[in-house]
This record gives structure tokens, C-alpha cells and sequence, in this order.
């Protein structure tokens, strides 16, 4: 359960806790949109990342923020896979691909991403068939609603329950479909079609998760749940999203996708000091 077959005859060791750094190389994340849309600038940013202390790098070219607007595969592309190739180039750190679109997965492994990153856990068509072909890992991630809608109006029987039972789900079919377990990675979804009390709830009983047997992703890192209980703009969110990485960790995660990088790894290793194992 503490090492993540990349395939290809790589791995990652997750016995401690992975942080995860997000390079969007977008016009409109929330976060950093508009930050890093030429490849060189977002290439220099990820291999900050990497000098903070980023055990991955995971490149997204399309923001799912409420009400963004899609992009075209081929627009993806554009701006994924340069950066992916030249930071491939420069670093063994393994990077993630950001995306739900079956010809951005082959593009981007094709660049070096040794995982497949997807807030729509494989649902596209042939997205399933893609990654089992592609032979790297996955990251399978819950999501209610679409994107543009998901915050309108969440509801759940038992948020615990049913994102778990959701991710059962996802990996029986990426295991039907040719994807060995070893290979994936689960993450609750903080945001993504969650009130501020379900992401609460889920942070609360995140050890919950663990039964299903895969290390867990927690992406808690400026979401806009931060905004609401501290009334706080997104570039006010570090020393809550820094907390919420550790209680993440505490409370089972082994991979904490985060954009501030260097002082989530400052923490956790704080955490690791004190924990006996
Ligand atoms: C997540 C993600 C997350 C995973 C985004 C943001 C929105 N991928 N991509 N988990 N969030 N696996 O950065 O706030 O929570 S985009």
C-alpha cells in the first residue's frame, strides 16, 4: 500500500507522505491561472517545485474551477506537452497529467507523465482503455456533478459512504479494464461537488477511506472552502491549506496535491519527526 507502480518498471515510495506540486498552465485557474502559460516560465516554476521538495509535479492545461470553459484537446496539448518534455528532461521527478481527455493521456505519456491525473476518474469514453494502454499509474478522483454545475447544490445520503462506494466503483472498472491496483491512487474530491461541511466531513473520517486498499490524494491547497469558513481571498490560503495538508497526512493521506510547496513539506516533516512508527 506504500509504493505506487508508476509501470514501465519505475515506482514511488509513498511511506512517507508524497506532496504533490500543481503546475497549471492555464489562462483561468483560480489559483495561479494566467501565472505560468508559457512553457518556459511553467517549466522553471515546476522545477521550484521539485527544489522545495516536491516528490511529484502534476501539469494541468485545463482548469476545473466552477464555470471554467473547456478547452479542445488540441489546445491541451499545446500547452501541456512542452512543458512536460522539456521538465522530463530536467528532472527524474515523476509528473502527472492533469487531465480527462484520452488523447492528452497519450500526448502526455508519450512526453514522460508517468501518471494520469483525471477529476472524472476515467468516465470519458475509452479514458478506461487509454490508461490501461498507456501501462502508468492513475489517480482516480470523485466528482458529483460537472464542473460548470457541481457547486449549485451537493447533496449526499452520507458523504463518507458514497464517495467511497463511488471509488469502489471506479476501481473494480479500471481493474476490469486492465489497470492492476497497484497502479492507483484515490482522492475524495475536496471541492468538487462538495459544500464546505461535506469537504469537512470527509477530512474528518478520511481514514475511512482506507479500507478500499490505496494510498489516498487529498488536494485541499487554496479551495475555495477555505474562503468561505475564514473569509479569506485565494492568496490568503497558505496557513490554512499548510494545516489542512497535515491533517490530511495525519488522517491517511499519502500524497497532499498542494501549490505552496515548500512550506507543506517544512510541516510535514515536522509531522514525520514526531511520529513513531
Ligand atoms: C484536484 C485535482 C484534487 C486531484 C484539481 C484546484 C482545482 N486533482 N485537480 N485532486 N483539484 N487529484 O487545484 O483547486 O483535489 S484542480
Amino acid at each position: 500500500m506504500s509504493v505506487l507502480d508508476l509501470g514501465h518498471g519505475r515506482t514511488l515510495d509513498l511511506t512517507h507522505a508524497v506532496v504533490m506540486g500543481v503546475v497549471n498552465v492555464t489562462p483561468d485557474s483560480f489559483s495561479d491561472g494566467g501565472r505560468f502559460t508559457d512553457p518556459a516560465s511553467a517549466v522553471e516554476q515546476a522545477l521550484r517545485l521539485v527544489a522545495e521538495g516536491a516528490g511529484i509535479i502534476d501539469v494541468g492545461g485545463e482548469s476545473t474551477r466552477p464555470g471554467a470553459q473547456p478547452v479542445s484537446a488540441g489546445d491541451e496539448i499545446a500547452r501541456v506537452i512542452p512543458v512536460i518534455e522539456a521538465l522530463c528532461a530536467a528532472t527524474t521527478v515523476p509528473v502527472s497529467i492533469d487531465t480527462s481527455k484520452p488523447e492528452v493521456m497519450r500526448a502526455a505519456v508519450a512526453a514522460g507523465a508517468t501518471i494520469i491525473n483525471d477529476v472524472r476518474a476515467l468516465r470519458d469514453p475509452d479514458a478506461l482503455d487509454t490508461a490501461a494502454a498507456l501501462g502508468v499509474a492513475v489517480c482516480l478522483m470523485h466528482m458529483q456533478g460537472e464542473p460548470r454545475t457541481m457547486q449549485d447544490n451537493p447533496e449526499y445520503i452520507d458523504v463518507v459512504t458514497d464517495v467511497r462506494d463511488f471509488l469502489a466503483g471506479r476501481m473494480l472498472a479500471a481493474e476490469a479494464a486492465g489497470i492492476p491496483r497497484d497502479r492507483m491512487l484515490i482522492d475524495p474530491g475536496f471541492g468538487f461537488g462538495k459544500t464546505p461541511e461535506h469537504n469537512l466531513e470527509l477530512l474528518r473520517r478520511l481514514a475511512a477511506l482506507r479500507i478500499l486498499g490505496r494510498p489516498i490524494l487529498a488536494g485541499l491547497s487554496r479551495k475555495s472552502f477555505i474562503g468561505k469558513l475564514l473569509g479569506l481571498p485565494v492568496d490568503r490560503r497558505l496557513h490554512a491549506s499548510v494545516a489542512l495538508a497535515l491533517l490530511a497526512v495525519q488522517n491517511g493521506a499519502s500524497v497532499v496535491r498542494v501549490h505552496d510547496v515548500g512550506p507543506t513539506v517544512e510541516a510535514l516533516h515536522m509531522l514525520d519527526a514526531v511520529t513513531i512508527r
